[in-house]
């Protein structure tokens, strides 16, 4: 056996070991996860942070009707998520689709979370009351599946 093909044997063997080393963190993290995931039956299907330079992790995030986006204030800074005329002080740090319910979470602290679920579908344009000027970013809720 030549050293090169005897390093190719050696490699396929590693990178086997490897793998089922990976295949087998993979399927204990699995089950770890599972009960997690099993417990939050109405798990987001986004999640957005608050930053400490204050913006929205994600300038856009899109869902479907019915489905529920999650906020989290990541940073050591009071930050709002609001779509509601009442708390607006500039036209353009809102926007609700017609008929869309307004929403505000009140004061999130740091490591506070807010969850919001969509009913009407159209583009949310929310903001952060504390930062309304620079702290803004969009939901786009489409129809669900099948509608
Ligand atoms: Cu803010």
């Amino acid at each position: 056996m030549s050293m090169i093909s005897f390093r190719a044997v050696f490699t396929g063997r590693a990178v086997r070991a490897v793998l089922g080393g990976l295949g087998g963190l993979v399927l204990w993290m699995s089950l770890i996860a599972a009960p997690a995931v099993a417990q939050t039956s109405g798990a987001p299907a986004a999640t957005i942070g608050m930053t400490n330079t204050l913006s929205f992790t994600k300038d856009t995030v899109r869902v479907e009707v019915g489905e529920t986006v999650r906020w989290k204030n990541n940073s050591v800074i009071v930050h709002t998520v609001t779509a509601d005329p009442e708390e607006a002080t500039m036209d353009e740090s809102m926007r609700l689709p017609e008929g869309a319910a307004s929403f505000h979470s009140g004061n999130l602290e740091p490591d506070e979370t807010f969850e919001y679920t969509f009913e009407t579908p159209g583009r949310y344009r929310y903001f952060c009351v504390p930062h309304e000027a620079a702290m803004r970013a969009t939901v786009i809720v489409e129809p669900a599946e099948g509608q």
